[in-house]
């Protein structure tokens, strides 16, 4: 009874935060729509934006992993973006065997020849940064795996939008990031104030991408 009757008060209590709107669960969310154009304003795919809170701690959220697959020659997804600490599962659905391999200093790994249906143990990017993946017996193959401390990341599709949303009120740092700048070239960066409202964001980047590679293009 004594139980009933907390849980009741818990409920009400919850229900009366809602209301008066100081409930975190219920703190504005805003949303924020991105356009990612090139230098000719031809939508971008393949553009990973990610906001970094300004002021405020990043939050402790579960790290979500990845699965990069070797399909019809090819690595797919071509970028992947994940949280610091996150884990990369890279199965091999070809009938030839991959080698893959990455020499950056980010993360340094290689998974050696394996053949179809082999699922190798799932590998840990335990630091941010750029990793860029290879397979070692065909030189087109090529994966991007942004490694991001913030969670609040998206990828823009084939028109070269992308939303991100429930993203608490706050001052952000937004940087927008193509495979093409590598890890040299910086990505574009605006900060941006997040209340409760639909933003629109455009991003032009001062080039054209470069089309990937593969095996039909003679590489
Ligand atoms: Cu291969």
């Amino acid at each position: 009874m004594k139980l009933l009757f907390l849980q009741k008060y818990r409920l009400l209590l919850t229900l009366a935060m809602a209301l008066a709107g100081s409930s975190p669960m219920l703190a504005h969310a805003a949303k924020l729509n991105f356009q990612a154009v090139d230098k000719n304003g031809s939508p971008m795919a393949d553009v990973v934006v990610y906001a970094t809170p300004v002021g405020m701690p990043l939050p402790a959220s579960e790290k979500i992993d990845a699965t990069i697959s070797q399909n019809d020659m090819q690595f797919s997804p071509y970028v992947t973006a994940i949280r610091t600490g996150s884990q990369v599962k890279f199965p091999n659905y070809d009938k030839m065997e991959h080698h893959v391999k990455s020499f950056s200093a980010v993360k340094e790994f290689e998974i050696k020849t394996y053949e179809r249906g082999v699922v190798p143990p799932p590998v840990i990017f335990d630091k941010p940064g750029i990793v860029i993946v290879y397979c070692l017996l065909h030189n087109w193959m090529r994966a991007y795996v942004l490694v991001l401390d913030t969670p609040y990341f998206v990828k823009t599709d084939q028109s070269g939008t992308a939303m991100l949303d429930k993203l608490p009120d706050g001052n952000y740092e937004i940087k927008a990031w193509h495979p093409n700048l590598g890890s040299i070239k910086p990505p574009l960066s605006q900060t941006v104030k997040v209340n409760d409202q639909s933003v629109p964001i455009k991003w032009q980047f001062d080039f054209v991408p470069v089309p990937r590679k593969s095996k039909s293009a003679g590489y």
